[in-house]
């Protein structure tokens, strides 16, 4: 089965996606998910400009040759745009592989674990009070799980928590810059778990993001600090290029620990698995080389007792969305999915079979991935620039995020 034509989709459906498709001399098509938020049209353009080209001729069964030639044959190795590019590539022929034998792609990874993956649900606001309605909808809807962010008093502006005016997040054009406090968190964060656990009790599962903002110490801290509340995971408390500061918080702290949507490679998390320094890889399909490479990371972290909880943010587009469904139920050690809803206009674009329900993400029964896009509808979202919003310390300093 040769490949005819590789050609990007790059389209703005309510925020950026980068999709590819290929096709194959047998009438068979796949798609995969190349985006990067924020930078998106980088990988556009290692697609469209290298990769493209040589795919065309090759067989679209070799999947693990095709990731070997893009990673190995490249010289230039890792980093996000490598990797989501190379992602691309091998969710489509995933797709592809899936469409030829008429089967879904969880069958092809080695058939079901479980029925469904269990995700978790997003309870963002201003106010507390609204954060503990929400996590009441959502466990009233099904979910299981859900991560808490709430404004920190005395900050005006957050990550991932409504705009004070119209407007739904933080990511806006031209980029923003947001006030930031690690010690105004530090004091609230306790008290936000104190009154949402009262409120709600154990029976739902929590999990917060502290967004690599925090020192190994203040995360240990932190970690202790809420140790009765249970959490399901505290996530990306410091940034992990250095993977070795994770001892810190382990030996400070019970509280299950996870990282890793900034990881584009099994070696980003190495140690960290090595280790049991983690509880939970949140590596995903798009940003890691795709279904074959996310594999790999998650049987290096099968005997570790490491669990796989990916990113799912709204930047990881349904077609992502649709893989992660595939590996989260196949993955023995698959454990928890992120999942956001996406724009509304998502759905004029793309058409997807996986669902919601009772708190899983279920795959549909579509051979391949399940999703596939529209490219006249995409051509009518034109693409935006768009940035992350950048954090500034009261000190005048750039940041983590
Ligand atoms: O910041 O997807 O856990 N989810 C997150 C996300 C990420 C964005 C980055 O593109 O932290 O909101
Ligand atoms: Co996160």
């Amino acid at each position: 089965m040769k490949i005819t034509g590789a050609r990007v989709i790059v389209t703005s459906p309510g925020r950026n996606y980068v999709t590819l498709k290929i096709e194959t001399d047998e009438g068979i098509y796949g798609i995969g998910d190349g985006t990067l938020n924020g930078r998106e049209l980088a990988v556009a353009s290692y697609l469209q400009d290298h990769l493209c080209p040589m795919l065309i001729g090759r067989d679209a069964r070799d999947i693990e040759d095709t990731w070997q030639l893009f990673y190995r044959g490249a010289y230039w190795r890792r980093g996000p745009v490598t990797m989501a590019a190379i992602a691309a590539v091998d969710v489509a022929l995933w797709d592809i592989k899936g469409k030829a034998l008429d089967t879904p792609v969880w069958n092809l990874l080695g058939g079901r674990s479980r029925d469904g993956i269990m995700c978790y649900a997003h309870a963002s606001s201003r106010s507390l009070e609204d954060v503990i309605e929400q996590v009441q909808r959502y466990t009233a809807e099904g979910y299981k799980a859900v991560r808490v962010q709430c404004l920190v008093p005395g900050l005006e502006e957050m990550y991932g928590i409504p705009r004070a005016g119209a407007g739904r997040t933080g990511i806006g054009l031209p980029y923003v810059e947001q006030g930031w406090s690690t010690e105004k968190y530090l004091r609230f964060a306790p008290k936000m778990f104190d009154r949402v656990r009262a409120a709600v009790g154990f029976d739902v599962a929590l999990l917060h993001d502290a967004h690599h903002r925090l020192t190994p110490s203040q995360a240990g801290w932190l970690g202790k600090r809420l140790e009765d509340h249970q959490l399901l995971w505290l996530e990306d408390t410091v940034p992990a290029e250095l993977q070795a500061s994770y001892r810190v918080i382990r030996q400070h702290t019970t509280t299950p620990l996870a990282v890793g949507e900034v990881f584009n490679t099994l070696f980003d998390c190495e140690q960290l698995i090595r280790e049991q320094l983690i509880d939970y890889i949140r590596a995903s399909i798009v940003h890691a080389g795709g279904i074959s490479h996310l594999r790999k990371i998650a049987a290096f972290a099968e005997p570790y007792g490491v669990r796989t909880g990916c990113h799912g943010a709204a930047d990881l587009s349904p077609v992502t969305m649709g893989a992660a469904v595939h590996f989260g139920v196949a993955t023995y050690n698959a454990a928890v999915q992120e999942y956001n809803v996406h724009p509304e206009e998502a759905s004029d674009v793309f058409d997807w079979d996986w669902g919601l329900k009772d708190g899983f993400l279920v795959p549909g029964d579509r051979p391949g991935i399940g999703v596939d896009i529209d490219e006249k509808a995409a051509a009518r979202f034109e693409y935006e620039r768009a940035y992350l919003p950048i954090s500034r310390r009261e000190d005048g300093s750039v940041g983590n995020y």
